[in-house]
């Protein structure tokens, strides 16, 4: 039996009555494995560089064999920049390549740069027009109950590529997981850990492609761009980030 672990941790007190977040994190796993995963988490939400959580939320929820969907990892490849104009210049491009409008491109930057604050969840932006269209304010859209299928082969993949620890880790298999939901056209990422500066664009079309400077040092604010056709449907293809489990194959990326 598989289960669905997930925290998350906020200062101030709960996200729901305005604490401000601090971090989440959510496997997928066997039973054995519950406790020393619990205790990572709980080792994340305490020493997190974006501050000291006061509140931390942890669930456990069994995952039932036939709710899980199968998707392939994304590939993954890297692009080249020196600098924050340079990263950004090529998170336009990638994501102009990818069938996102330029309008709507430099719309998702603006989104993520004009942040007070990191949000929990994504924004949705229309692929053409780069307005915003998930309705959901501070919020967002929280991709959530998505995992590797095989953590073993997982890993070593990414270590083949000398890429290490839980961020790109994480973010490639939530990259995968956008990427698979009917009306994704890309996204845009970069994190809000202030000594990670590394972000990336993913989509179907061109796989997870890194860029290794998206911001400023020290910079703790960061964030999540979907952009998606004009004609999703966007309460499914909300449900499916949210609700839908998914575990990611690493053989087939
Ligand atoms: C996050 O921290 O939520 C975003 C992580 C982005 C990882 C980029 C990478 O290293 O590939």
């Amino acid at each position: 039996m598989l289960y669905s672990v997930k925290m998350r941790s906020a200062q101030g007190g709960p996200h729901e009555k305005g604490g401000r977040h601090i971090s989440g994190a959510e496997r997928i796993l066997s039973e054995e494995k519950i406790e020393q995963t619990i205790i990572a988490m709980l080792r994340r939400a305490q020493e997190h560089q974006r501050g000291t959580a006061d509140f931390v939320s942890l669930k456990v929820e069994v995952v039932k064999p036939a709710d899980i969907f199968y998707r392939p990892l994304l590939p993954l490849s890297s692009c080249t920049a020196g600098t924050v104009e340079e990263g950004r210049a090529a998170a336009l491009a990638e994501l102009i390549k990818a069938g996102v409008s330029a309008a709507a491109a430099a719309a998702g930057i603006a989104q993520i740069t004009g942040l007070r604050d990191s949000m929990r969840g994504a924004m949705l932006l229309d692929a053409v027009t780069g307005r915003r269209v998930d309705g959901l304010g501070a919020r967002g859209v929280r991709v959530s109950k998505m995992d590797c299928d095989n953590a073993g082969r997982y890993e070593a993949k990414l270590v083949e590529k000398g890429l290490l620890g839980d961020h790109v880790r994480e973010a490639l298999v939530l990259a995968s997981k956008v990427a698979s939901a009917a009306g994704i056209v890309a996204e845009l990422c970069w994190s809000d850990d202030p000594e990670y500066v590394t972000g990336y664009v993913a989509s179907p079309k061109y796989g997870y492609r890194r860029i290794p400077i998206m911001k400023e040092y020290g910079n703790p604010v960061g964030g999540r761009v979907f952009f998606t056709e004009p004609e999703a449907d966007l309460q499914k293809l909300i449900a499916y980030l949210q609700d839908q489990v998914v575990l990611i194959r690493p053989e087939e990326g």
